[in-house]
This record gives C-alpha cells, sequence and structure tokens, in this order.
C-alpha cells in the first residue's frame, strides 16, 4: 500500500516566493548586509508596534538572546527554572556559569508552578526564569510578587509567546525581560532569530552593546559582549512574515478547533483546555495520552510514525534527565513529579498553516483507530 504524504509537527509558513524578491533586490542596493541595517531597524519597530512592547533588540537566535538577558541583567549565582522546556532554557545559564534550580510545573499550565517557587529560594538565587510553555502564559503575578520580595530579576522564556495578550495586553510586558524565538520552527519565523523585549532605553542599549561585542561606539569596548546580530536577510524576511501572522494565527486556530472536537470523547486522550482570558497564538497543540488510552504515549507516538505522522515528544526527557543536569539536587525525579508525568505523557501534534483540513482528519482518525484497543 503506498504510504500517505509524511506530516511534521510543523512546517514553517513561506509567503510566496516573489514577495520577498523586492526586499532581496534593496538589500543587494543598500550594500548593508548586517549590524544593525535598515531592515533590522525597521523590523525592531515594526515588532514593537505590532506586538503592544516598549522596546525590542533583535537577536540572531533565541538562545543567544536568553544568554544575554542574563548577562543584561547580571545574573549570578543560582536561577529558579523550569524542567519542562527546551533545553537551551538552562543551557543558557550554564554558559553564563549560573546554576539553575528546579522546580516543578503546575500540570494545567505546564508551567512553573508559583506555589512551590519560594522553597527552593536561596541566599544565591537571584532570578527567576519562567517558560510562558506551548505559548500558555504564566501565573505572572504570583511570580512577580515572588519575585518583589526577595529582591529577584524575572527573565520569561517567551520562545512559544509570540504575540500572546491576556486582558491586559501582551504577557511580554511581564517581568524584567522576555526572550521570543524566531527559529523556523516558530509561529513568525526569521528563518533563525530571536529578540529581547524590554521596558526603557538604557536597558535595550546594553543588551544592544552585548550583542555586539561590547562595543559602544569605535573604539570603546565596555562588556565581553558576543556576535548575537540578526542580519538583514532574516529582518527582511521577518518584515514580510509580519505581514502575514494574522492570518497564520486565524488558520492555526482553525486546526486547534478542528482537533479539539475530533478528539473530544476519544477514551485516555486528555486535550488541555484553551487558557481564559487569552488571546493564544496556537503555537502548539499538546495532548495527553494517559493509562486509560490502550497504547501508551510512546507506543502511539511511533504508530503515527508508521502512519507517516511525525508528532513531537515535546518536552521529553526532562531537561533535568540530560547529563548536565541531572546530577543537580534540584533535577531528582521524586521532587518533580508533575513534570516527569507530562514528560511521559504529552504529544504535541501537527498543527501550522499549511496543514490541510483532510490532513488534521487523517491525524484524528489516527488517534481514535488505536482508542479501538
Ligand atoms: N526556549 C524554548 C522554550 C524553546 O522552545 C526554544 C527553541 C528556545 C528557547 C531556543 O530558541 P532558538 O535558539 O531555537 O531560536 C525545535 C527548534 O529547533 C527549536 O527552535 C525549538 N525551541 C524546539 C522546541 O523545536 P527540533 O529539534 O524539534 O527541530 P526539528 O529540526 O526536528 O524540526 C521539527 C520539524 O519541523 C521537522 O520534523 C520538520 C519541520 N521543519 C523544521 C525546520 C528546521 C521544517 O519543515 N523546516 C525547517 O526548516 O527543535
Amino acid at each position: 500500500m503506498k504510504k500517505a504524504q509524511p506530516i511534521f509537527v510543523t512546517q514553517p509558513s513561506l509567503p510566496p516566493l516573489e514577495e520577498f524578491m523586492p526586499y532581496l533586490e534593496q538589500i543587494w542596493e543598500n550594500k548593508i548586509l548586517t549590524n544593525g541595517g535598515p531592515f533590522h531597524q525597521q523590523l525592531e519597530q515594526a515588532l514593537c508596534d505590532y506586538l503592544g512592547v516598549q522596546h525590542i533588540a533583535l537577536f540572531s537566535n533565541g538562545t543567544l538572546a536568553l544568554l544575554t538577558a542574563l548577562q543584561a541583567l547580571r545574573v549570578t549565582g543560582e536561577v529558579i527554572t523550569t524542567p519542562y522546556s527546551f533545553v537551551a532554557t538552562s543551557h543558557a545559564m550554564l554558559w553564563n556559569s549560573i546554576r539553575p534550580v528546579f522546580v516543578d510545573i503546575d500540570p494545567h499550565s505546564f508551567n512553573l508552578d508559583p506555589a512551590q517557587i519560594e522553597a527552593a529560594i536561596t541566599p544565591q538565587t537571584t532570578a527567576i526564569l519562567p517558560v510562558h510553555c506551548y505559548g500558555r502564559p504564566c501565573d505572572v503575578e504570583a511570580i512577580q510578587k515572588i519575585a518583589d520580595n526577595y529582591n529577584l530579576k524575572v527573565i520569561y522564556d517567551a520562545a512559544h509567546a509570540f504575540g500572546v495578550q491576556d486582558q491586559r495586553g501582551s504577557i511580554l510586558n511581564f517581568g524584567d525581560l522576555s526572550v521570543l524565538s524566531f527559529h523556523a520552527t516558530k509561529v513568525f519565523n526569521t528563518f533563525e532569530g530571536g529578540a529581547i523585549i524590554c521596558k526603557d532605553a538604557k536597558t535595550k542599549t546594553r543588551i544592544d552593546q552585548l550583542k555586539n561585542f561590547g562595543f559602544v561606539n569605535e573604539t570603546t569596548v565596555v562588556a565581553p559582549g558576543i556576535n548575537a546580530k540578526m542580519s538583514e536577510l532574516n529582518a527582511a524576511f521577518g518584515l514580510l512574515q509580519l505581514k502575514h501572522v494574522d492570518q497564520a494565527i486565524a488558520r492555526r486556530q482553525e486546526i486547534d478547533q478542528a482537533y479539539r472536537s475530533g478528539l473530544a470523547g476519544i477514551r485516555g486522550i486528555t486535550v488541555p483546555d484553551n487558557m481564559p482570558g487569552v488571546v493564544a497564538n496556537y503555537s502548539y497543540f499538546p495532548i495527553l495520552v494517559g493509562p486509560e488510552y490502550p497504547l501508551s504515549r510512546d507506543a502511539l507516538y511511533e504508530k503515527l510514525k508508521e502512519q507517516n505522522i511525525f508528532a513531537r515528544r515535546y518536552f521529553y526527557p526532562l531537561i533535568t534527565d540530560f547529563p548536565m543536569y541531572r546530577g543537580l539536587p534540584s533535577a531528582k525525579k521524586s521532587l518533580l513529579p508533575r513534570a516527569d508525568q507530562a514528560a511521559a505523557e504529552v504529544i504535541c501534534l501537527p498543527i501550522y498553516p499549511a496543514l490541510s483540513a483532510d490532513d488534521v482528519q487523517r491525524v484524528i482518525a489516527a488517534c481514535a483507530e488505536y482508542a479501538q484497543g
């Protein structure tokens, strides 16, 4: 039997190629390829307007943005974070000689549980680095309260949270800094890319210096900065993407709804509710494969693969399972039972604008087929 076309967990949205040509021609004419060129500046302004934030500094990727965010606030010692994320979240700490202290998640939001943060604070703690996992907002108020009480910085890893809002506006305005990823797999992409969002011009200047080797002017270097600048090619693509992003998110929402109705009632599969009052970006579609489902999560994952459906187990293994974190006292499995359970049960189903209605039904049918036992 002929295998059906592969369906990947995501696929980047690409506008028609001819729409990108004028941008390329402009770059060729300008002969400015990087170092804060005109497209870079335009994209920063356009993103501030689109996202409803005050200052944004573009980066070559989200990981370097995270690394730089920690340096910008001079974070040292210990930082409280989640084990349920992509490994870049805590790698950024190790690159800064910071010790991550892992705290369990809230099983409904998949985010750092504020009720457990206080117990993890020590005299060495200087910051909290939560993740808006799958674009689901953290309990930003509870986290800020703790940070204020203990004089801690808050840096949000908002890699998944492009465009997410709650009743108060952009979720990216909470904490001291928020970090975005514009990787090819994200809702808004610049091939590779990222950004730091901050609230004042002074911090933005420091961040801009840090991403440019620490240069202040031609002859003055004030910090051991890195090269994390976004090129003109990436920035131009971002400007084009921005024109299409609302449409892309709207299509994601339709897919989200189709999955919700198609998967409802399948024994053993739980679809986490969308969070009330949140304007979501539908970046991921996580489902939980519980003990009532006839197959284990991993068996379902393999069966889907046999049908050429490449779902992903974001985030399995937990960060705390990787060798460079495993030995930390806070990485003990017994301390992180909810993160452990999520890592054992979650599958993220394919979701991206070009996913056809038929393919969505193919994924639903596969999940339903194995539910029969
Ligand atoms: N913090 C968090 C919470 C993050 O999730 C991430 C990144 C970061 C920080 C760091 O940001 P960056 O430094 O990456 O900007 C992907 C991404 O590489 C990574 O950006 C992302 N998180 C993570 C959750 O997912 P993989 O290993 O799953 O990617 P990959 O290459 O297997 O791609 C998944 C599927 O997407 C492929 O099966 C096919 C499709 N695909 C992928 C690419 C790259 C395409 O169709 N075209 C493409 O160009 O990590």
